[in-house]
């Protein structure tokens, strides 16, 4: 039956008007939940909404919980989990990119390739068993070598997966920039010029900035957050001391550091030299500011032999476009391929794929050691198992509850 769209009034309890709708019924089966269901279509508006809400509910209705929908299209076993995630992603994405990526593990090239992945252990499964049916005879050394060599390319090939999530997350959460330094370097002047507004305060006095700032801003299509941290100095008051804290905590969940320093003092490298000592285990980007105020910069950068310095005036907008060009390429760099479909983007994915290589380590160990096939069986299974907590073939209401409480009402 095609679905059908009807034209109708709703009306109330008592035989009000409420407003006029259209109305689908999609029966069991082809609905998006996979049960009968109705679906409403009312004017705009929160209050029409709301009085027809209201009225549904008063005749016995619920409201669904968040993500209850997709809920019930995974357990109707319309979707797998892998999919209903990538409804989640789907509404969450706010970046191109990473709608590209949620849209590819909604249309399921990645759930596939999961599939494929879990088709190949339970081969080698399979193999191993049936060693375990004739104990008699003896394990050709040949075939344990080439189980062995199968598993190794399983390994490889879900390790490379688990790898994507670096870039996976990026795509998910956006990129994470901090910009730090000593106390007055420019570091809120820089924060205003690439957000392009003049959302920190800018003043002469180190140590203006005490709280972080962050924002959002779009680098060549890619999500980027954006943090203004307080200058980083020894000594200052309980506010500064506050403000160097949470500025230390942003720079180590940072993707890339922006360390910018003063080139106008006198001391600057003594200072740089100290710098890098503290930001050394970082991913950086060291910027030299105020290079208005030198008479050949040039000359002044030279002097740092092996820092790589990119050199700006946030007063003139010079070195401006240079600066951003390298952080695209920073982000560039960290990002996957995503015209495959294949990137991780669930904290909860890589951490099953993790425990996946884990478990096949250990049963390449136990092969090559020429342990009873059982025990190798086991560890194969439970790397099959992880696998199959990706696409929900096995699952627990509380990985359902964690993952569909993530969604918005009505999805
Ligand atoms: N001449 C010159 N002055 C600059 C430049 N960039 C920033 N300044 C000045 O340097 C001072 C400090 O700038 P801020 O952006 O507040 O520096 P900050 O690093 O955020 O300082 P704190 O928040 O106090 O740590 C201000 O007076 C700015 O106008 C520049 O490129 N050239
Ligand atoms: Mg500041």
């Amino acid at each position: 039956m095609a679905f059908m769209m009807r034209y109708g009034h709703f009306v109330d309890r008592q035989g009000d008007t409420i407003d006029e709708v259209m109305a689908v019924y999609m029966p069991k089966g082809k609905s998006y939940t996979g049960l009968d269901q109705v679906e409403i279509f009312c004017h705009g508006g929160r209050q029409v909404a709301t009085n027809i809400l209201n009225e549904i509910v008063a005749s016995g209705a619920r409201v669904a919980e968040p993500g209850e929908f997709t809920k019930l299209a995974f357990l109707s076993g319309r979707i797998d989990l892998a999919r209903a995630e990538a409804v989640a992603e789907i509404i969450g994405a706010n970046t191109d990119s990473s709608f590209h990526a949620a849209k590819e593990h909604l249309l399921g090239a990645y759930a596939e390739h999961i599939h494929m992945l879990r088709e190949e252990i339970i081969g080698i499964i399979a193999e191993v068993e049936a060693s375990i049916d004739f104990p008699e005879e003896e394990i050709d050394p040949a075939d344990t070598r080439r189980l062995i060599h199968m598993v190794d390319a399983i390994i490889r090939q879900i390790d490379d997966l688990a790898r994507t999530y670096t870039g996976g997350r990026i795509i998910k959460e956006g990129y994470k920039i901090a910009i730090s330094g000593r106390p007055n370097a420019g570091k809120s002047s820089l924060f205003n010029l690439l957000l392009r507004q003049q959302r920190a305060l800018v003043t002469p006095t180190a140590g203006t900035t005490r709280d972080y700032l962050s924002e959002w801003i779009d680098l060549d299509g890619f999500a980027v957050n954006l943090i203004d941290t307080a200058g980083l100095r020894k000594g200052g008051g309980a506010i500064e001391k506050a403000g160097r804290k949470s500025a230390i905590k942003i720079i180590s969940d940072a993707d890339l550091l922006i360390w910018i320093i003063d080139l106008s003092e006198k001391d600057w490298l003594t200072k740089l030299q100290a710098d890098l000592k503290f930001i050394k285990k970082h991913i950086k980007l060291l910027v030299g500011n105020k290079i208005d105020l030198l008479k050949d910069y040039r000359k002044v950068l030279g002097q740092a032999k092996d820092a790589d310095l990119t050199p700006i005036s946030c007063l003139t907008g010079k070195g401006i476009n240079e600066l951003k060009k390298k952080l695209v390429g920073s982000i560039n760099d960290n990002m996957p391929d995503l015209t495959s479909g294949l990137v991780v983007t669930s904290a909860r994915h890589q951490q099953k794929l993790k425990q996946a290589v884990k478990y096949l380590r250990a049963a390449k160990k136990k092969m090559s050691q020429s342990d009873s096939p059982e025990i190798t069986a086991f560890d194969l299974r439970q790397a099959a198992g992880a696998i199959d907590e990706i696409t929900g073939k096995v699952y627990t209401e509380d990985i359902l509850e964690r993952i569909f409480s993530r969604f918005c009402i009505g999805k």
